[in-house]
């Protein structure tokens, strides 16, 4: 379906008394503070999350999937959805795919219809987790990492294939996330698991067009229970430095056992120059994938945190990184999950942009730690919302957009173009 434009500008004029209030005086607030609103909304404007393809259909647990309605039942429609997110928030402008979940029969076809919505491609990522009907060998035991030399060509061909889909649809990078690892205690020899696995993926860098990135993910444990080849960003660093200039990491945030400190693996990260990404989400337990910001908005305003402070610094020489959303379940409407997501994204990131540096780091030489926390926690106890609906506004998007969603019926319509019980394609 494609948007009404003039639909937004009656929501906006709807809504413009209320929002002026809630923006002049914040922008009185943060001009005293002495912060310049003018770049801020800018920075705020210019900030894009990809959406992946695979969360625009309701998830689902091991236990059961609810159909939602109206869900995307091919590419087209993913690319649609993603369409239409963008043209309410103006603030995802890419999406990330998995391969072979959403396979690009006709590319060109995809990058022309993807680019009608002003929408490009991030990172493509590679399966390797499961076995796809036709493949001749299985991961039962694992991909990159397998004893067997078959299994293990098939899964470099497998990301090698990935990397020429990308490169069809103008993506730049290839994730991967691998799940292998093992279930109990001496089942695998833990080095040799590890040597196998960089011989593949040093295959795989191999096959890098010059300008791409391989982004590598960890993950502690599921689905596998003793041990994960990838499971931590030790272990991702230590690929990354292997494997040369091109391999970065990937932070997702739902892969870390619980209190893990994650500001600080970011930090570690950028030091060395190899932050790849991230996949944002939340969590309570574990790889729960939980709308961002639901559960622990201020860890991710910590994060955000890191990331100002450190691609400001001189010192730190990182590449550009690819910000991603990896979030789907059961019972949200999956198009407002993700407006969400992206609000919480950018709440945190304008939430560090005000905060006070020069201050912060006297009170850190001064070694205040009660100074510090005010300053903190000014900025993160700042509501920012109506930057974040302002900055929105100037570009053309709902001052609202979870209400105008809502407003406008959009999965009304979606169900009756759809169907009622359709469930997306992938997953
Ligand atoms: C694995 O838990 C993961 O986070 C990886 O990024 C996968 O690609 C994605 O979820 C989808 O299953
Ligand atoms: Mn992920
Ligand atoms: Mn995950």
């Amino acid at each position: 379906m494609i948007l009404d434009k003039s639909l937004i500008e009656q929501h906006n004029q709807a809504n413009q008394s209320l929002h002026k209030k809630k923006f002049e005086a914040l922008s009185a607030v943060l001009s005293g503070e002495g912060h310049d609103v003018k770049t801020i909304l800018e920075k705020i404007a210019a900030f894009q999350i990809a959406i992946p393809s695979w969360a625009l259909g309701t998830g689902g647990t091991r236990f059961g999937r609810f159909a939602g309605g109206g869900e995307p039942r091919s590419l087209e429609e993913k690319i649609e959805d993603v369409g239409l997110l963008h043209a309410l928030n103006q603030s995802s402008n890419s999406i990330s795919l998995h391969i072979p979940w959403d396979i690009p029969k006709d590319p060109k076809a995809i990058t022309q219809l993807a680019a009608s919505f002003e929408l490009g491609f991030d990172a493509v990522n590679s399966n390797t987790f499961q076995d796809q009907a036709d493949q001749k060998e299985s991961y039962k035991f694992g991909s990159l990492s397998h004893t067997d030399k078959a299994v293990r060509d098939q899964a470099i061909q497998h990301n090698i294939d990935v990397i020429r889909h990308g490169v069809d649809l103008g993506s730049k990078a290839l994730t991967i996330w691998l799940s292998d690892g093992t279930d109990f205690p001496g089942q695998q020899n833990f080095r040799r698991m590890f040597e196998r696995t960089l011989d593949s993926i040093q295959q795989i860098y191999a096959e890098l067009p010059a300008d791409w990135k391989v982004l590598v993910e960890y993950k502690p444990y599921e689905p596998h229970f003793y041990s994960t080849v990838i499971a931590d960003w030790g272990t991702s660093l230590l690929f990354c430095n292997k494997l040369g200039e091109k391999a970065v990491g990937l932070v997702d945030l739902g892969h870390h056992l619980p209190n893990t400190n994650i500001e600080q693996i970011v930090s570690r990260f950028l030091m060395e120059g190899k932050l790849g990404g991230f996949h944002f989400n939340d969590s309570k337990y574990g790889d729960d994938d939980l709308t961002v910001g639901s559960i622990k908005p201020y860890q991710l305003f910590l994060i955000f945190n890191e990331l100002v402070e450190g691609m400001s610094s001189p010192e730190i020489k990182n590449p550009e990184l690819s910000w991603m959303i990896d979030a789907s379940h059961n019972i949200k409407d999956p198009l407002e999950d993700l407006l969400q997501s992206v609000e919480a994204i950018k709440i945190a990131y304008a939430q560090a942009l005000i905060i006070d540096r020069p201050a912060l780091e006297k009170a850190q030489a001064e070694n205040d730690a009660t100074l510090a926390q005010e300053i903190m926690q000014n900025a993160y106890r700042t509501d920012v919302r109506a930057l974040l609906a302002e900055a929105r506004q100037q570009a053309g998007a709902a001052l609202n957009p979870v209400a105008f969603y809502r407003e406008s019926k959009i999965r009304e319509q979606l169900v009756s173009q759809r169907g009622a019980k359709s469930f997306a394609t992938g997953l």
